[in-house]
């Protein structure tokens, strides 16, 4: 076994120092140590990473395949020393070297392969399936640019290609030798009764590990990213003759592939680039799992009892007819029977109910890139209407178009759900007459890594946590529970109380910094960070914002509780009424913060380019969280569950994880407003419901005249007539419906601010009950009720 030792460590970094960067330690920069560092740590991963895959072949244990279009993982270096156990003695090493650990830690780029929740939640599994010791693998694609990078330009949203790997990479291993050729395009053929498909392109796919280890580096699994490469490297003629551009050209296409993550969260365009991304990942992990199945020398029909594949979305759902072909036509199975094994390994996770974020791609785009897939589930589409009869409006292509939700469907043998409330509406709602006929939906309610989510990101409470408990709650989360008796002792309340400030005071010091912001740390921190869209209405927020700011500049003398509303997120950068929402906060925020009636008692914060380690420091820091979507819109949400682990009560609606948030923490300790699911159907059907809400309402109507006449736009008063319009006219989101309820929940907010003790209690019993919502208690919901599959430890 490695020696993990503080002498051995030293010498490792500085051995890395000088053999694999190249550096003298007079002359490194924060980035040569940092490499330093990482490849020290990295080091120690390996061997528990390679026992894992041992262990996994000699036991022929069970394995899971996490496919997903994005992993939103985020830094790695922090958390790999916090795993291991080699945190506290990193920063004392890198101090006996004369560097200042955080430095080096925030010097690492954020792995930002994701848009947001589904891709964040990928990370948080991988971390997960590591620490329960579930064998898995997630196949992802290793995109060369992110997401996007946001900054405001007269605070509008201007984006910035993002390209984290400029810099190297130290967490991955490149795999030249795992590489496998994408088919594309091109035609069929009948050879021999059989359908052979001639492909017009292909690319490579190449293989990129990254170890994931898990708590306490017990168990260790493989993140592998496909990058694309060009088939044929490089054309010599075109060359020769002079042409650099078009001899390139070949490996400039191929590379496209792998080359940026779509930005669009929650709306879908046909596009087919896209296609071609989620059929390059599909292909490449199919065929990685098949030869790693019969590498192990077992029978293609028995793949369900040693493989579980699981689709993040409808993304990967062409893994059904992908897996159909490489069993039909490369290995020469009934395509009765390649249906039956498929169906057996694949299950299908739905994260939207939005329409307009549901795959849906016409019919000649898919036939063109994919022709032989095509044939497939013309094939599939037809047994299943021949064999259960559903309703004529039910099935996979309809209208010229292939839905990938139903593909899904018809392909797993478990759908899930990511919350109680959505699982039951995606029965009742999204697939009602297809669960009428397979009954296969089931709920697996999200969860957070409680390792990066409290442990690493919240170090003074996670302190008090063990000060208090003792250790071992990072991985039995529900020991939470033991924090519940003291939370009546005003002793640990007031200790609770210093951790919270601490991250506050920390935090103002960021936005002074970061946004020339100067926000009281007395202060209540209401935190609201999320991709911007109209369903979570951050323009509910804003109003009441501007509600507040009125008032306050009415009666300045009253006790206002002091707050600072703080937003955070990113907007697509096609969705124009999204990108006028961040410019409005902008606004506001710019008349708000400069206004000298106001002073402390509101100010307005919006740092540029929210990710997730913008997201671990806002969060420790947060004393209200902003759960405010529209009922029935919000599959779960996964931040709300952070903040509550961090101490931070709701304000919330009746929508995804938030029902069973409430149902843990209680109603006094949440603070609920807001229109049902079901009222919100209802309401809609009232064509006037805007009107009537903001006729009812004098605080809205004041804030809707003074956003129209232009209060915070001087220098144009018509900017927001539109946004304005709309809230009166278009109001889909309900935010007029919705808006006294919450201003009047924001009231209760106050008042419990304001008496100390009751404050603190609430916040302490939000922490002592979020054990439900660490993701090790989902994973082992899928290891137990999806992929069949037990823990390996
Ligand atoms: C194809 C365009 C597209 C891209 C991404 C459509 C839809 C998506 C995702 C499904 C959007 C997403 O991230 N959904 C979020 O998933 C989280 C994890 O389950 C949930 O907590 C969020 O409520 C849900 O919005």
């Amino acid at each position: 076994m490695r020696d993990l030792s503080e002498p051995q460590l030293k010498q490792d970094i500085l051995r890395h120092l000088t053999y694999t960067l190249g550096k003298d330690a007079a002359h490194a920069s924060t980035y040569d140590w940092r490499m330093a560092l990482s490849f020290a740590i990295r080091d120690r991963i390996v061997e528990p990473w390679f026992a894992s895959t041992r262990k996994t072949w000699d036991t022929g244990h069970k394995r899971v395949y996490y496919l997903s279009m994005e992993f939103l993982i985020g830094r790695l270096l922090e958390d790999a020393t916090i795993n291991l156990g080699l945190r506290d003695m990193a920063e004392q090493v890198m101090a006996e070297l004369g560097q200042d650990f955080r430095t080096i830690v925030e010097d690492e780029p954020d792995a930002a392969l994701g848009n947001g929740g589904l891709g964040r939640l990928a990370a948080c599994f991988m971390e997960s399936m590591a620490t329960v010791g579930c064998p898995a693998y997630g196949y992802g694609i290793r995109y060369e640019h992110g997401l996007f990078r946001q900054r405001f330009e007269g605070g509008r949203q201007v984006e910035s290609p993002e390209d984290w790997l400029t810099q190297r990479h130290p967490w991955e291993f490149e795999r030249p030798e795992a590489a496998y050729t994408i088919p594309f395009k091109g035609h069929l053929e009948t050879r021999d009764g059989r359908d052979v498909w001639v492909p017009g392109e292909t690319v490579l796919a190449e293989a990129y590990d990254t170890p994931v280890i898990g708590w306490q580096g017990k168990w260790a699994n493989t993140l592998r990213l496909w990058g694309a490469k060009p088939t044929t490297l490089f054309d010599l003629d075109r060359f020769n003759r002079g042409d650099y551009a078009a001899a390139a050209a070949p490996e400039t296409l191929a590379r496209t592939l792998s080359r940026v993550l779509y930005p669009d969260d929650t709306t879908y365009q046909g596009k087919e680039l896209r296609l071609k991304q989620e059929f390059f990942l599909t292909s490449a992990a199919l065929q990685d799992i098949l030869r790693r199945f019969k590498a192990g020398g077992f029978m293609l029909r028995d793949l369900p009892k040693h493989v579980a594949i699981q689709m993040n979305d409808t993304h990967p759902a062409i893994a059904g007819p992908e897996l159909i072909r490489l069993l039909v036509d490369e290995n020469g199975m009934e395509f009765m029977e390649a249906m039956e094994v498929a169906r057996a390994c694949l299950g299908y996770t739905n994260h939207t109910l939005l329409p307009e974020a549901l795959e849906r791609w016409a019919t000649f785009t898919f036939g063109n890139v994919l022709p032989r897939h095509m044939q497939i589930i013309e094939r599939i589409d037809h047994w299943h209407r021949d064999t259960y009869h559903p309703p004529h409006w039910v099935g996979i292509v309809k209208h010229h178009e292939v839905r990938m939700g139903e593909l899904a469907f018809i392909m797993s043998h478990k759908v899930n759900g990511v919350s109680a409330l959505h699982s039951d509406l995606v029965k009742k709602n999204l697939f009602a007459e297809l669960d009428g006929l397979h009954p296969r939906i089931i709920n697996q309610t999200n969860g957070v890594t409680p390792r990066r989510w409290l442990k690493m990101c919240n170090r003074p409470l996670a302190g008090l946590i063990t000060d208090t408990i003792g250790e071992g709650w990072e991985a039995d989360l529900d020991r939470l529970r033991e924090l519940e008796p003291h939370a009546k002792k005003s002793a640990f309340l007031a200790d609770f109380d210093a951790a919270k400030r601490a991250n506050k005071v920390a935090l103002a010091g960021w936005i002074k910094e970061h946004c020339g912001v100067t926000v009281s740390a007395d202060a209540l921190f209401d935190v609201q960070v999320k991709r911007i869209h109209e369903y979570k209405r951050q323009l509910l927020n804003i109003l009441e914002t501007i509600a507040r700011y009125h008032d306050i500049k009415a009666d300045p003398k009253k006790d206002w509780v002091p707050r600072v509303k703080i937003f955070g997120g990113k907007a697509a950068p096609g969705y124009a009424v999204a990108k006028e929402i961040i410019h409005l906060i902008n606004d506001v925020a710019a008349v708000v913060n400069s206004d000298p009636d106001v002073g402390d008692r509101l100010k307005v914060v919006y740092p540029e380019n929210y990710n997730v380690s913008m997201a671990e420091r806002l969060i420790p820091a947060a004393d209200l969280s902003e759960q405010i979507s529209t009922a029935g819109k919000e599959a779960s949400g996964t931040g709300n569950m952070k903040f509550m682990m961090n101490g931070a009560p709701t304000i919330g609606t009746l929508d995804g994880a938030n029902v069973e948030i409430l149902q843990e923490v209680g109603d006094e300790n949440f603070f609920l407003f807001g229109l049902t699911a079901e009222e919100v159907m209802k309401r809609r059907q009232n064509p006037d419901h805007a009107r009537d809400a903001i006729t009812a309402s004098q605080p809205l109507q004041d804030v809707l005249q003074m956003i129209a006449e232009g209060r915070f736009s001087p220098s144009e008063p018509g900017r927001y007539h539109e946004l304005v319009h709309r809230v009166w006219h278009h109001d889909y989101f309900l935010v007029a419906s919705d808006f006294d309820a919450y201003r009047e929940a924001q009231a209760q907010v106050d008042t419990a601010y304001a008496d100390r003790k009751r404050w603190l209690r609430m916040a302490a019993l939000n922490t002592a009950r979020s054990g439900f919502f660490s993701s090790d208690r989902t994973i082992r919901g899928y290891m137990a009720d999806v992929w069949d599959v037990k823990s390996a430890l």
